[in-house]
């Protein structure tokens, strides 16, 4: 059969979180919102509108639609002035073997993120060349745990759903995921992480030998 991978980004491929967290810590500062590491968590794998509404609601503030797109536009901003430094020594151990092995293997590979950034980050990776597809936080119009951004990068590929692996952090990500009839793998902690067909702490934690096993059982 015909195989696919899907790979967010973010907590995946590459630790952007520290740097979303940067961005969005100025601006609740600013707004005089108290902004731990912790409330960080919540953000990941979230969109960017989801992200800020979760700050105001942190910081109990209210504020026009207008002034929602001003802010989110300012975060990015900071955030792209942050991640322009990215090189190829920024991408996650393993995940670089890992995608270069399954691109050995015939094994079709699609993006599947929540950022708006992901060509600017997977360009600045030097790893663009690796993905046959990619979907990416412009253009989906539902956010995870819907499947849409899965079931589209399935689509790019000409890859049957019940066909893919998707390699996911977030909850979120985990449940769209199945929501789409796919099979995943959590990367991060068990104990944070439910549902997925197997959960290791890292992409240089399992082989593309595995992930095709668990992929065919
Ligand atoms: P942007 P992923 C997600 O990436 C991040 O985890 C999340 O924290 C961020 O808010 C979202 O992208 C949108 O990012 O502001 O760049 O469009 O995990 O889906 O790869
Ligand atoms: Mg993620």
């Amino acid at each position: 059969m015909n195989k696919g991978f899907i790979f967010d980004l973010d907590g995946v491929i590459v630790d952007t979180a520290k740097f979303h967290y940067i961005a969005w810590k100025r601006l609740a500062n600013e707004m005089g919102i108290d902004f731990t590491e912790e409330d960080n968590e919540q953000l990941k794998g979230v969109s960017r509108v989801r992200s800020l509404e979760i700050l105001l609601e942190l910081g109990g503030i209210e504020k026009t639609e207008e002034e929602r797109q001003m802010l989110a536009t300012k975060k990015n901003e900071w955030y792209v002035e942050l991640i322009g430094g990215l090189t190829s020594d920024d991408i996650l151990p393993g995940a670089e073997d890992f995608l270069e092995e399954a691109a050995g293997h015939s094994i079709k590979i699609a993006l599947g993120s929540a950022s708006k950034n992901a060509p600017f980050i997977l360009k600045k990776l030097g790893i663009d060349r690796l993905f046959d597809a990619s979907i990416d936080g412009t253009q989906v119009s539902k956010a995870k745990p819907d499947p849409e951004v899965f079931l589209k990068g399935a689509e790019a590929m000409s890859i049957l759903p019940e066909n893919c692996l998707v390699f996911e952090d977030a909850q979120a990500g985990i449940e769209a995921a199945k929501r789409g009839g796919m099979k995943c793998i959590g990367i991060g902690s068990n104990e944070v992480l439910n549902g997925a067909d197997l959960t290791v702490s890292g992409m240089d934690k399992i082989t593309v030998k595995q992930a095709i096993e668990i992929l065919e059982n």
